[in-house]
């Protein structure tokens, strides 16, 4: 039976629409009792099917954990991800990410429902609720010498940036280098991680997280009034399979510009959507800290910052206070 599960699911997830039980034997070549009992097991996963005597079944709900198969589903049509790895808890998307690339040189995606030890830059916690966000990592093998590598997390930045923007009508901005905002608050932080020598890059592991259904009062005190949610802002929950297919889509697309295009085409765009400009705040660089205003960023992704003294100053990455 259960080899009809997964195709009745996905059939059932893309027509969106009431398919009798009848039509959905016929089409998948199984009997109507085997679509029948499917449709129970489903029920009692949580999904909520909805029937009606003469019009069949619709999904209407999908039950508030990441379902593999429909992840897989939203993964079809996109040429840079093989497949998805989904789990209900973990430590980290990226390390199981990182333990997988051991044995496995194809390229994918690592989601969870929740991390118990997600952590940013500098190993600062990430905090991961159960269901309330993105907790992705995303793992590709470009073929590329290292030193490109340093433009990466801007045009992925563009791909979550517009997102939010086109899809959710939410004005929101990169701050330089890692994360998203929506007016003052953090929405998303995402870092690069790589695996090199010096014949090149041999896996780009990108940790991604993105608040979707947080409200104000589920973040912890030293959030409160630092992090914001898609839905806080959106005003409405927030599909998250809808949310990920936009997402998916817009890092292919960024994706296959990283690698055939030069930073330099699509730099207007990132300094648009940019919110360090004409501000004088403290950037700090491994032992560098210095306050200044950002002015410009260079073809090669570094930004150019100019001190007080009139100094100018670049920087490849920085911890920026805002
Ligand atoms: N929202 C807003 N601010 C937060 C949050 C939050 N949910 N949690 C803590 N803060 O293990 C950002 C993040 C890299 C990568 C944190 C500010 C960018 C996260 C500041 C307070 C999937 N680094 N530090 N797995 N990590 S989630 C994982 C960043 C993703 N901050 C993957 C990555």
């Amino acid at each position: 039976m259960s080899k009809y599960k997964q195709k009745i699911i996905k059939y059932l997830y893309k027509q969106d629409a009431y398919l009798s039980g009848q039509h959905i034997a016929e089409t998948l070549n199984c009997s109507r009792v085997t679509v029948k009992k499917v449709i129970d097991q489903l029920r009692s996963d949580g999904f909520k099917i909805d029937s009606q005597s003469n019009k069949g079944y619709k999904i209407v709900q999908i039950p508030p954990e990441w379902q593999e198969d429909i992840v897989n589903i939203e993964l079809n049509d996109c040429k840079i991800l093989n497949r998805a790895i989904v789990q209900t808890q973990v430590d980290s998307t990226q390390l199981l990410a990182k333990s997988q690339i051991t044995h496995d040189d194809g390229s994918f995606i690592v989601l969870s429902d929740e991390q118990t030890k997600g952590r940013g830059r500098f190993n600062r916690e990430w905090s991961s609720l159960k269901s309330k966000g993105l907790w992705m990592s995303v793992v590709l093998r470009p073929n590329i010498p290292i030193h490109r590598m340093s433009t990466f997390n801007l045009f992925i930045s563009l791909a979550i940036q517009q997102v939010i923007e086109d899809n959710y009508a939410i004005k929101s901005q990169i701050k330089w280098p890692n994360d998203i905002y929506i007016g003052n608050k953090k929405v998303c932080g995402f870092l690069t991680e790589m695996i090199a020598d010096t014949d090149g890059v041999n896996a780009i592991i990108c940790g991604i997280g993105i608040n979707l259904n947080q409200t104000q009062d589920e973040f912890n005190q030293v959030n409160q009034d630092r992090a914001t949610s898609i839905n806080i802002a959106h005003g409405s929950t927030i599909n998250p399979y809808t949310f990920l297919k936009h997402l998916i889509h817009a890092i292919e697309e960024r994706y296959n510009q990283f690698l055939n295009m030069p930073f330099s085409e699509i730099k207007a765009l990132y300094k648009e959507k940019s919110m360090i400009w004409d501000k004088t705040l403290t950037y700090t660089e491994g032992q560098k800290q210095i306050k200044g205003k950002a002015i410009d960023i260079q073809d090669n992704g570094f930004l150019t910052v100019i001190s007080e003294d009139g100094e100018l100053h670049q920087f490849m990455s920085a911890d920026i206070e805002i």
